[in-house]
């Protein structure tokens, strides 16, 4: 790539079959399956109970830093790609259990009303398994509309957040 482009952040979430395997394999994909994109930084995966319907398993979260030169929509389409080879079925139910789900979180710092993508991802702020990993892998990010990343997870305790590894593991670009 000749100018780096744009820096994005995606929010992994998996809560069927093995879903620790399922995150590991979707940032294996994001390093390696997006054409004009390069995987730059992992934070930790982390066990939690779902949001939403309760009748379903626990998550395995994590957050993905990507540059991109693709527009928006191609990135999008890029990662419904990789959720529809990695298994996942869509039958329209609302933050019902998943395979895996690959959410465009930031964009740079624009401001995208589409359809089918908005960004800043509209459930980012309260949620703690999307503002915790995303504190730990980009301090200081700034997010439209919202200020700056540690203003929004001093609102959480992490209680709810198991590490899956510890945080002194070597990974792409993770802040130690
Ligand atoms: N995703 C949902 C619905 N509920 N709960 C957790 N803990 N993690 C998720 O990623 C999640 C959820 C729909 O995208
Ligand atoms: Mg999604
Ligand atoms: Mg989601």
């Amino acid at each position: 790539m000749t100018d780096a482009g744009l820096q994005v952040f995606v929010g992994i979430g998996a809560n069927l079959g093995d879903p620790e395997a399922q995150v590991r394999e979707a940032f294996r994909r994001l390093a390696g399956d997006v054409p004009e994109t390069r995987l730059t930084g992992q934070s930790r995966l982390y066990r939690n109970p779902p949001m939403g319907p309760q009748d379903q398993p626990d998550y395995v979260n994590a957050v993905a830093r990507l540059y991109t030169r693709l527009e928006p929509l191609g990135l999008l389409h890029a990662l419904q790609a990789i959720e529809a080879d990695c298994g996942r079925e869509r039958d329209g139910t609302r933050w019902g259990p998943r395979l895996l789900d690959l959410d465009i979180l930031l964009f740079g710092d624009q401001v995208l009303d589409l359809p089918g993508l908005h960004v800043p991802h509209p459930g980012l702020a309260e949620r703690d398994f999307v503002v915790l990993p995303l504190a730990e892998l980009a301090p200081g990010l700034k997010i439209p509309g919202e200020g700056l990343i540690e203003r929004l997870a001093r609102r959480f305790d992490g209680a709810s957040l198991v590490a899956l590894e510890d945080p002194n593991v070597a990974r792409v670009g993770g802040q130690r």
